[in-house]
């Protein structure tokens, strides 16, 4: 197709840009689409396009009297996952992707992926989709469009982006956006790549249908590339949750917490406190991404990019998330789940009996007590932020929320207590470089092994790591006022494999502490590691847990520490080349400490 046969208008939308209507056609050129569809994020849109998916078998509808305008969608079973081993840093340099992210020249990336993309739109769509990481217009949203050839992609960032034409109007005649190309080939693990190219603000992406790999505007755009022009521009791009909590006498404090992919940020993010805290409130800012600037007031601002939850379905339930719940209830997408026999989804840890019959993810049927799961672990709901009950007011606020504290979290069995407070920045710093996490079913590979995760950023970091912790340890100076550091652990457990706390809404204990550190009014108590609750600090009234487990989640033990300090060294030889001087010293300054 030629450049002047790429039509300008749909319905009411008019594209002027040249820079953009440049590369539509470009891309149409290579990728040789039998029709152009530029998105307006229009309701009228969204009907077209999801009668279409219906029509085509990419998504199956569900009982709408149940669950109105929500569908269903299977991934091919080789794709459930993101791809860490297939994603790629395309920097200049080998040193500037850093040793923990893997790399490929430029022109090699967009050689061999090129190829790939000649004619893989014919005899189908090419989608353009204009959005919005960030409220419209907010001096912290980044504007990006991704072509695409999958329908499923389109209907998702119409939840998870401000799709249409506010973006484009945003954008104006700029060619400031983020450029994101993606084909969805034969979904052939074999021909699929992510590709970054950060000094282009470009990503390309071959041969997946599934989340983080094709959705751009989140891990690629949001993260990778956002971590990146975060460096250059002087911000942070952060795998973070954005909450607050507002106390009983209308004070409301805004913390951001990093947790690996899976290990319940978005639980945490949607909090329902428990009786004990009758009058408290946990308002939800965003469930995965936070960007964070310093405000004029030299506080840390932070917005969530993102216009809904990409959730982990399975585990989610009223007990564990009545919020996610009651977000899914309408206008939802469900990837991966169980079909039930009346058209509504089901998943491994939901309310209620397990059903005697189901149809699972792949579509086969499933009888109760079958071995097999029925739903994919890493199965997720794609929800509007709108359809949340606890969606915070300045969720949509072009400013965002200050930041009073900075949470991070790994999934750890032992060792790392339920919470401790950083002495300083740095140290804060030290404490999120060095986080460690088991792995979970959100990437594909081993489950259940404890890996490094620096700020849960691992698989996230569009540049060099160390350069990263340099960034972080930098950002301190401009920040005249900044959020305390503390690190959480939900996830010890007892000899017997059980967990020691019991986490969800409880955490609204640890959350209370957290914060009342942040506003410098309740003790704490010195230890080797970091500042913890002192006895009668952490209130525990109404928890139906014995005071021994709260004791044991707590607790600091110097042997396992001394374990946790050499397993560490893995990760500062890895980062030897670019590792700053701070956090060598914060290395050996808690050697001293544990002996
Ligand atoms: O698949 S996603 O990257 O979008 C979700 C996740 O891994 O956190
Ligand atoms: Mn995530």
């Amino acid at each position: 197709m030629s450049a002047t046969e790429v039509p300008t208008t749909v319905g009411k939308m008019t594209v002027t840009n040249q820079h953009l209507l440049d590369w539509v056609a470009e891309t149409a050129k290579r990728t040789q689409p039998d029709k152009i569809v530029w998105c307006d994020g229009s309701d009228v849109e969204r009907e077209v396009l999801t009668q279409y998916a219906v029509e085509t078998g990419v998504l199956i509808p569900l009982n709408q009297e149940k669950r109105p305008g929500c569908y269903l969608h299977r991934s091919n079973p080789n794709d459930v996952a993101r791809v860490e081993h297939l994603t790629f840093i395309c920097t200049p340099t080998k040193e500037e992707a850093g040793p923990t992210n893997n790399w490929m020249a430029p022109a090699d990336g967009y050689a061999k992926l090129g190829a790939m993309f000649e004619g893989s739109m014919k005899g189908r769509t090419m989608y353009v989709i204009p959005y919005s990481m960030g409220p419209v217009g907010s001096p912290l949203a980044k504007i990006g469009v991704e072509i695409t050839d999958s329908v499923y992609v389109v209907l998702n960032m119409r939840i998870m982006t401000r799709m249409g034409q506010a973006a484009l109007t945003t954008l104006g005649a700029s060619n400031d956006f983020n450029r994101g190309l993606h084909s969805t080939l034969d979904v052939n693990p074999d021909r699929r790549f992510i590709c970054h190219f950060p000094q282009d603000n470009t990503i390309w992406s071959v041969g997946s249908g599934y989340g983080g790999n094709v959705l751009l505007g989140k891990k690629c755009l949001a993260l990778r590339i956002g971590s990146y022009l975060g460096k250059s521009e002087g911000w942070l791009a952060e795998h973070m949750l954005i909450l607050g909590v507002e106390s009983p006498e209308g004070e409301t404090t805004y913390v951001a917490a990093a947790f690996p992919s899976a290990c319940g940020k978005t639980n945490f993010a949607m909090m329902i406190p428990p009786k004990r805290f009758d009058g408290w409130k946990v308002w939800t800012v965003g469930d995965d991404i936070a960007w964070m600037r310093v405000g004029p007031d030299g506080r840390l601002w932070a917005i969530n990019p993102e216009a809904g939850y990409f959730g982990v379905a399975p585990g989610t339930s009223m007990k564990s998330n009545p919020n996610a719940m009651l977000s899914i209830r309408e206008n939802t997408l469900f990837t991966n789940v169980a079909l039930t026999p009346d058209g509504d989804v089901w998943w491994e840890g939901m309310d209620g009996d397990v059903p005697e019959e189901l149809t699972d993810w792949q579509g086969r049927p499933w009888k109760k007590g079958s071995s097999e799961k029925a739903a994919h672990p890493n199965a997720r709901f794609t929800a509007p932020m709108a359809n949340n009950p606890a969606l915070s007011k300045a969720a949509n606020d072009p400013s965002g929320v200050p930041i009073s504290a900075i949470v991070f979290g790994g999934r750890r069995a032992t060792t790392v207590p339920l919470v401790m407070q950083s002495f300083n920045w740095t140290h804060g710093v030290y404490l999120g470089a060095t986080m460690g996490s088991e792995t979970t079913a959100a990437a594909t590979g081993a489950v259940g092994v404890v890996r490094r995760d620096p700020m849960a950023m691992l698989p996230f970091c569009g540049y060099d790591m160390g350069q990263y912790f340099n960034h972080w340890l930098a950002m301190q100076s401009h920040i005249k006022n900044p959020p305390k550091i503390f690190q959480v652990n939900w996830f010890r457990q007892d000899t017997n494999g059980k967990f020691l706390w019991p986490g969800f809404g409880e955490n609204m204990r640890v959350l209370k502490w957290v914060i009342d550190r942040a506003h410098g009014r309740v003790g704490a108590q010195e230890t080797p590691l970091g500042w913890v609750p002192k006895a009668g600090h952490l209130d525990l009234s109404g928890l139906d847990v014995a005071h021994e487990r709260v004791d044991a989640a707590n607790a600091i033990n110097l042997d396992e520490w001394r374990r946790e300090f050499e397993l560490q060294q893995e990760l500062y030889d890895k980062l030897d080349a670019t590792m700053p001087e701070a956090l060598k010293l914060q290395r050996a300054l808690l050697q001293t400490r544990i002996g």
